[in-house]
């Protein structure tokens, strides 16, 4: 039995925050996957207000969190081991600026340059792309957004190597390459073997059992 129940979808970025920092964290979970076409009772007892996952519901008192930052934050503050946010309060301040100029520009953005017509799809990409070369200075000098390790804003970021590529296959564009975003591209690149890495620990250890 883990510490906490996830509510999410395995099809949806903001889910994906929470997998990965459970993971980092080495925290148990019990996951629980929702069908968005027919949201269960229980997801909508624990987020009356968004009626969205991710929720985060722990397990001994039933007390629900939603918002993927918010739930990211309580994980940080709750479980010790893998730090997410840095210590430094203006660092702190930072990487949650950033965080929601990811997902209120960058994300939203390309999700638009992914739906726009035909005739206006050229101006929606380059707006996106706008975005994204903005977000890129973040990390110019250094390894991860979060500096030598993976961090909050990572975490945060995740989804463009982990969706942008479907993103831009269903949208008949392209976004991230190593000429128009080369530092983002390389940092995707970095992030993969991260994860693979991870994946493959995880595979190692389920082995052993
Ligand atoms: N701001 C929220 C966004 C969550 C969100 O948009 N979740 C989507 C899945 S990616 C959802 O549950 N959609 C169901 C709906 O809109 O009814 C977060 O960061 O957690």
């Amino acid at each position: 039995m883990g510490h906490v129940k996830l509510l999410a979808t395995s099809t949806s970025p903001p889910c994906s925050r929470i997998v990965w920092a459970l993971k980092l964290k080495g925290v148990q979970y019990e996951y629980i996957e929702e069908d968005l076409a027919k949201k269960s009772p229980f997801l909508l007892q624990c987020n009356p207000v968004h009626k969205k996952v991710p929720v985060l519901v722990l397990v001994h008192d039933e007390k629900p969190i939603a918002e993927s930052f918010i739930i990211l934050e309580y994980i940080d503050d709750t479980w010790e081991g893998y730090p997410l946010l840095p210590v430094d309060p203006y660092q702190r301040a930072m990487a949650r600026f950033w965080a929601k100029f990811v997902d209120e520009k960058c994300l939203l953005g390309v999700w638009q340059a992914c739906c726009a017509q035909v005739e206006e799809q050229e101006k929606a990409v380059e707006s996106a792309l706008e975005t994204l070369k903005i977000l890129e200075k973040q990390i110019e000098g250094k390894k991860f957004f979060g500096g030598e390790k993976i961090g909050f804003l990572d975490i945060v970021v995740g989804w463009i190597p982990f969706w942008l590529n479907a993103l831009e296959e269903v949208g008949g564009m392209k976004l991230l390459d190593a000429e128009s975003l080369p530092l983002l591209y390389e940092w995707s690149q970095k992030v993969i073997s991260y994860f693979q890495f991870g994946r493959n620990y995880m595979l190692s250890l389920a082995a052993d059992k």
